[in-house]
């Protein structure tokens, strides 16, 4: 656990007492902190009590706290947390500008912060799991679902200094005010999040903020010079000349793509450049990326291979929320002249709580769906607007109805793809336990999703 003389003898309000907020409060009074602790939730807060005070911070006089620690989860935008801390005059925080202000007192080290819309997870993992080939010290953490402040301090390694890698939501920047990064990357900006924003110039600013808090010296890696993050590089350049502010390059590196059977598809191959160009600003050189990336295991719930069954391929990805996320799984199956004559190859299960209105980047690769098989709260609006644009549509409420009505249509060859376009809360507490649920739908049960860091490596350091 992080824990910093910094927050001695200081007095905090946490809400939210879930995976963050828990390792807030932890180190917090670890530190010597006082602590006044909130969930709405009762069974949150059980294993506070006798700890900490517990209240509500919207019904405690706030004056004199040093800061009010509220947990990504809840939605500042609607949440009167803001007001009645700004009418005390204290500052609203998350559990990474704690991190932040720990800093100071941990020993030497980097600190790697990547952001976007989409590949997040996915480029962290690899950035971590290139260091951790290439024997740096290596530590993970943040949005990803490791709170960073659980996280046991990294030692410098004969002489090298450790690096944290932290996955930060725009949730998680719009709770931190001086987290200067000495490597900032973002992937990509697409619309996502909306319900919590003004809309989506706000949140791609909220995303910014990360390159803003950044001081001289320190590098910006970009992953598209495309759209909002396009825009965001020519600002940053502009703030700053060349000098350090980089654009990822996947042409380069394009040729080795065979190499890296989990890396596979476009999007993939911008998250390797992002990664790529983090680790060599860190000092790692093409030959140690090189050896790393073909022994990358994968993300669960992102375009995992869960089995195959009668010549079909079960595809969990879960974790595509959005519209954005959905297109390029939509993509890397494409119709193979020597699989049914050439036919679309996709039974695509889609629908969840829309984030917006349409498919948008999935419009351009129906052609490669057989089926669609329509479920949750977006499933009848979603049929409506495919039908007559695949191959045949099929209104499911559940995930259960649709994976059994895929298995009966699909042929050897063909795809049954779970990538939903959508949030999970409407029938499932988050996109993993649906993926958890669409593994055990087809029979594939798993003990966890959770893995170890150095997990994510298919073998040894080197
Ligand atoms: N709560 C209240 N009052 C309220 C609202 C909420 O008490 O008015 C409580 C809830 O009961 C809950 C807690 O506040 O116990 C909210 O917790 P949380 O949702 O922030 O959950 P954590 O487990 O702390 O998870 C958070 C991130 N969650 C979100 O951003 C929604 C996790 O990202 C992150 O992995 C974790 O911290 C560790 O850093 C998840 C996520 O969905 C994966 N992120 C979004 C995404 O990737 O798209 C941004
Ligand atoms: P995040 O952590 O930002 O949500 P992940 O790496 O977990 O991103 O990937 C989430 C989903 O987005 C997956 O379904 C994946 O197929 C898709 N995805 C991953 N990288 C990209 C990218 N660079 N562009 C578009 N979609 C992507």
């Amino acid at each position: 656990m992080i824990e910093a003389r910094a927050f001695a003898d200081k007095t905090y309000a946490v809400l939210g007492l879930a995976r963050s907020g828990s390792a807030t409060v932890e180190a917090l009074l670890a530190s010597g902190a006082r602590v006044t602790a909130w969930d709405n939730r009762e069974a949150a807060r059980t294993p506070f009590e006798g700890r900490c005070t517990i209240a509500d911070p919207l019904e405690t006089d706030l004056t004199g706290y040093d800061g009010v620690a509220v947990s990504p989860g809840v939605p500042l935008n609607t949440h009167p947390i803001a007001d009645h801390a700004a009418r005390h005059g204290v500052p609203v925080i998350g559990d990474i500008e704690l991190f932040a202000l720990a800093r100071p007192e941990l020993p030497a080290h980097k600190l790697v912060g990547i952001t976007g819309t989409n590949g997040k997870s996915t480029c962290v993992a690899l950035v971590h799991h290139i260091l951790h080939m290439a024997a740096i010290p290596a530590r993970l953490g943040g949005n990803i679902g490791e709170p960073i402040l659980a996280a046991d301090p990294l030692e410098p390694k004969d002489g090298t200094a450790g690096v944290y890698v932290l996955e930060l939501s725009s949730f998680q920047i719009d709770l931190t005010r001086s987290l200067a990064c000495e490597i900032a990357g973002l992937t990509n900006i697409t619309p996502d999040h909306l319900d919590r924003y003004e809309g989506f110039e706000d949140y791609a600013f909220a995303k910014g903020r990360l390159f803003a808090m950044q001081g001289s010296g320190q590098v910006a890696v970009f992953g598209s010079r495309e759209g909002a993050a396009g825009a965001m590089l020519e600002a940053v350049r502009e703030r700053r000349g060349e000098d350090g502010v980089i654009l990822a390059e996947p042409d380069a590196i394009a040729e080795h793509q065979h190499e890296w059977p989990t890396l596979q598809g476009p999007h993939n191959l911008q998250n390797v450049a992002v990664a790529v160009a983090i680790v060599e600003a860190l000092g790692v050189n093409s030959g140690q990326w090189r050896h790393a990336l073909p022994r990358f295991r994968g993300l669960p719930h992102r375009m995992e291979i869960v089995c195959e069954k009668d010549g079909v391929t079960f595809v969990n990805d879960s974790k595509a929320t959005n519209p954005a996320s959905a297109a390029p799984a939509l993509a890397a199956f494409p119709r193979d002249p020597e699989v049914n004559a050439g036919a679309p190859r996709i039974h695509w299960i889609v629908g969840g709580r829309a984030k917006e209105d349409g498919l948008a980047e999935c419009a351009a690769h129906l052609g490669e769906i057989a089926g669609a098989y329509t479920i949750g709260e977006a499933g009848p609006r979603f049929a409506d607007l495919l039908e007559g644009r695949v191959g045949n549509v099929e209104r499911c409420e559940t995930l259960s109805e649709a994976v059994n009505r895929a298995h009966a249509a699909a042929r050897p060859g063909e795809v049954i793809l779970l990538s939903p376009a959508c949030a999970s809360y409407d029938q499932f507490e988050d996109y993993a336990k649906r993926g958890e649920h669409f593994r055990r739908l087809v029979g594939v049960a798993t003990d966890s999703d959770v893995r170890a860091p150095e997990e994510y490596a298919q073998g040894g350091a080197s």
